[in-house]
């Protein structure tokens, strides 16, 4: 089968740079930090100036119920399932300006780069911006590819609530996104497969000195939410023999469940109470409330499950011996995924044919990747981030560094996208054939 390389691609990096200072601009903090929390005032500002750059590139774009947006690249044959990228660009409080937006910006400028090379797909090519990967207003993550793949249900609608204890069914509407939750959930073989550039958030690549990371598996995530009723009172009067006091129960499930992720014996598993509210968090005034939020992950599911059980019992201990009630709830608990061997190895050969040095690594933070390998084959591409800092104002990217996966990214789409003639039939991802414009 002829192959050839696609040549020309031309990464307009000037564009893409001056692009990603646009989007972070969108924010209710002021720079180097960004906060983009999703259906607020800076991210609809931001979406519609994604919109129209779409539009401008000649993409066809739609909006679901719940905000995911879809901006396509039609084929010449709009019959196939199209292979898509996307990421998101929603980012939590005293953030950085890279985290999803790579993969957002640099999907639309892939796409840009295939257009003004000349390449023509066959199957069409897909940019999806999901609707909240960030957990912070509704306490979940990867919202809106939870609901395309079916891993949330349309219950949602009411059941999830942000701080102001607004449900999602309302908050959306007051966006303008409106319909049946449902429909946003998308058919298995609507896809031929999904791709995700994103900033490593570690430090692996950076320290190795490699420019791609070619993702093999995404971590399993889990997130509990945890209420403590102590005894308040006066901080002076009450004796130490009859406290009940809600923060020292906190503190010692949250150090438990540390010791929990650091005795597994493996380094991939890790927890974090990244939530603490103490009621009612005066000075002179034992705490009688307190309500924690944990972070559990592992690349392995049922070692990430052995951690929640060892937190569970840690709670049920110290309940019991600090006269203290203790309620748990898992908010979600979700597998980790394998990536598509097919897909991992069109990225390994297209690093190879451009002489670009790849790695294979897992994920270990957790992506709406996790979600699209439920409906369809899936890989991610990473590139380093400047000390593997992310989730702060000084995350940081260098340029070269995006083009490369931008470079990477859009040849990874066009094997996919093209189709063999008709002689050969139709080209099935997975077979990592590369294919001839
Ligand atoms: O927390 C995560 O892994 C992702 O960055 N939301
Ligand atoms: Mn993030
Ligand atoms: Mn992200």
């Amino acid at each position: 089968m002829k192959t050839e390389r696609l040549v020309k691609l031309q990464v307009q990096s000037n564009r893409l740079q001056s692009e990603l200072a646009t989007l972070a601009a969108f924010s209710a903090i002021p720079a180097p930090a960004v906060e983009r929390i999703v259906y607020s005032h800076q991210d609809m500002q931001a979406r519609a100036w994604l919109k129209k750059l779409c539009a401008s590139a000649g993409l066809v774009v739609r909006e679901d119920a719940v905000g995911n947006t879809f901006a396509r690249w039609q084929g010449t044959n709009p019959a196939l399932p199209a292979i898509a990228t996307g990421s998101h660009i929603d980012a939590i409080p005293h953030s950085g300006r890279y985290d999803g937006t790579v993969g957002v910006m640099g999907g639309l400028e892939a796409i840009r780069a295939l257009q003004e090379s000349g390449f023509q797909p066959t199957r069409s090519i897909e940019l999806i911006l999901f609707t909240s990967e960030e957990p912070t207003r509704f306490g979940i993550g990867c919202l809106g590819s939870r609901l395309m793949s079916g891993s949330l249900t349309a219950s949602a609608d009411t059941t999830l609530r942000d701080p102001s204890d607004a449900t999602l069914h309302d908050i959306r509407h007051a966006a303008g996104f409106a319909g049946d939750l449902a429909s946003t959930r998308l058919a298995p073989d609507h896809y031929a497969g999904f791709v995700e550039l994103h900033i490593e958030q570690g430090p692996l690549l950076e320290r190795r000195g490699v420019p791609v990371g070619v993702v093999t598996a995404i971590a399993a995530p889990a997130s509990v939410r945890i209420a403590i009723e102590g005894e308040g009172g006066h901080a002076g009067a009450i004796l130490m023999p009859t406290r009940h006091d809600a923060f020292l129960a906190a503190a010692e499930i949250s150090l438990a469940l540390e010791a929990a992720a650091k005795s597994t014996g493996s380094i991939d598993s890790v927890a974090t109470t990244g939530i603490c509210e103490v009621f009612p968090g005066l000075i002179n005034s034992v705490p009688s409330r307190a309500r924690l939020e944990a972070d559990v992950r592992d690349i392995d599911g049922s070692r990430r499950d052995r951690m929640l059980a060892v937190l569970e019992k840690a709670c049920a201990d110290v309940a019991q011996r600090r006269g203290v009630t203790v309620a748990t709830k898992v908010v979600n608990r979700d597998d980790p995924a394998t990536c598509d061997a097919g897909l991992v190895s069109t990225i390994s050969a297209v690093c190879e044919a451009q002489g670009i040095a790849c790695d294979r690594m897992v994920s270990r933070a957790y992506h709406d990747s996790l979600f699209m390998s439920r409906i369809c084959p899936t890989a991610m591409i990473f590139i380093p981030c400047r000390n593997g800092v992310s989730h702060t104002p000084d995350e940081y990217s260098s340029p070269e560094a995006i083009a490369t996966g931008v470079l990477v990214l859009a040849e990874t789409l066009a094997r996919h996208a093209g189709v063999l003639s008709s002689a050969d039939g139709p080209y099935t991802p997975g077979t990592g054939t590369s294919l001839s414009r």
